[in-house]
């Protein structure tokens, strides 16, 4: 019986999913090493945006049912939501997940559940489970006792998606992985108090591909998109049309081309495929290369077009990785607005609703933050980066006398 929930890492992930079982009744507690995101989530404040979250979070802390730590507490169920960033080299790096199993492990009692939740490369949950037998030899663990392990482990990968994770965590299918089929059991039977889609049972290595197959296949497709957008400009053709044309065929539905592939998840995933397969993973790696290599044609573009002014002043709108959020993580916005401060030569305005200050790798090269007005009126060149709702409803004709590069296709 699950009657206590204790979820690491109270991130993107972990917040929303801790706050949803929350509300759902059950008694968590959420740990993270971030002390100033602890006492924020403990005054009923989201230390991230994402929508509802604010009115949803106040609501769970208030009723008690919802309280942060730093260090992690006994509970029934641990979930472990820590990110799996990779090395210079795209080597997945776990280091998190070792000290959050490093961390439950003194907590642990028979019959305790822990469910991975990171995106994590084949063989993370197997590894997850040793180290977490190493630090409690009074305990069995699945690859020791199978079926009759006083622990249960089981994999089952986020899915949601930034910006409607409060309904997909509820709505959404959930793979679930377990070490045998008791821990995947154990999972299901947690995830049911909150989760109405299906729960499918597999293994947690098949788990841990099925998450990184979703996130290569979209990878794969939009790297498609990024391609066709680079054809299609040597060959003077309008990208967004042609798609649109395409997309009418029954069996075709192209993605979008953009200014690179951001986020902590698409831009990074395929990358865990391609380190464990690099014969065989030929494709997922091209279309990494491929995505990765567009924010570096948008400079190009962008430097031609500066260059023929006398002290140009360019504008850049959007610095988060996708629209109507606030995530700047791996954004090949930020980092081309960021490569375009450090190129000098030219004012650089940058313009993001979703963000009180500038990062200081913009600020510290004198990028300036400028609101919509200002960066229309004082832009010779207008770079559209991320398609925000705020940036699709101007007045197309406050753009006639500029030089717009629309790596979105909104302008
Ligand atoms: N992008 C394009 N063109 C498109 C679609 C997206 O350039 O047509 C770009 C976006 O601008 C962004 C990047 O791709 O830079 C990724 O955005 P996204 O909306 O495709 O995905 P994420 O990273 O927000 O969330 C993905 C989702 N995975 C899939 O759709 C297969 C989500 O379901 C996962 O839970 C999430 O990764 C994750 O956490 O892994």
């Amino acid at each position: 019986m699950i009657s206590r929930i204790s979820v690491i890492g109270l991130g993107y992930i972990g917040l929303p999913t801790a706050a949803v079982f929350a509300d759902a009744g059950v008694e968590v507690i959420g740990t993270d090493v971030n002390e100033e995101a602890v006492r924020s989530i403990n005054a009923g404040e989201p230390h991230i945006v994402e929508p509802d979250l604010d009115v949803l979070l106040r609501r769970v802390v208030e009723a008690g049912k919802l309280r942060a730590t730093t260090e992690v507490e006994q509970a029934d169920g641990f979930i472990v939501a820590v990110p799996t960033p990779f090395k210079g080299d795209h080597e997945p790096d776990l280091k998190y997940i070792e000290a959050a199993s490093k961390a439950i492990a003194p907590k642990l009692k028979t019959g305790d559940l822990i469910i991975l939740e990171s995106t994590s490369p084949v063989g993370a949950t197997e590894k997850m489970a040793e180290w977490l037998a190493a630090e409690r030899p009074d305990l069995t663990f699945p690859q020791q006792a199978g079926e009759a392990s006083d622990i249960r482990v089981a994999h089952c990968p986020e899915r949601v998606l930034p910006g409607k994770i409060l309904i997909e965590v509820i709505e959404n299918s959930r793979v679930v992985g377990g070490m045998t089929p008791k821990c995947a059991q154990a999972a299901v039977d947690l995830y049911k108090i909150v989760v109405k889609g299906e729960c499918i049972v597999t293994t947690a290595r098949t788990a841990e591909m099925a998450k990184l197959t979703e996130n290569a296949f979209r990878d794969v497709n939009i790297a498609f998109a990024n391609e066709l957008s680079l054809i299609c400009d040597r060959l003077d053709i309008d990208v967004w049309e042609l798609i649109k044309m395409a997309n009418l065929h029954p069996r075709v539905s192209i993605l979008q081309p953009g200014p690179g592939v951001g986020g902590h998840c698409i831009a990074v995933d395929p990358w865990f495929i391609v380190d464990s397969a690099p014969e065989e993973a030929k494709l997922i790696r091209t279309a990494r290369t491929v995505n990765d290599g567009k924010p570096e044609w948008v400079i190009g573009k962008v430097t031609e077009k500066a260059a023929k002014l006398k002290d140009p002043v360019i504008a850049c709108f959007g610095l988060a990785f996708k629209p109507d959020v606030d995530d700047l993580r791996e954004s090949p916005a930020l980092e081309i607005t960021r490569r375009l401060g450090a190129a000098g030569g030219a004012r650089i305005l940058a313009v993001e609703p979703h963000v009180k200050a500038l990062p200081s790798a913009l600020s510290d090269l004198g990028v300036e933050q400028a609101d919509l007005d200002t960066a229309l009126a004082e832009a010779d060149i207008c770079v559209l980066l991320v398609d925000h709702s705020d940036f699709k409803t101007i007045d197309r004709a406050r753009l006639d006398d500029k030089i717009v590069v629309d790596t979105r296709g909104v302008w």
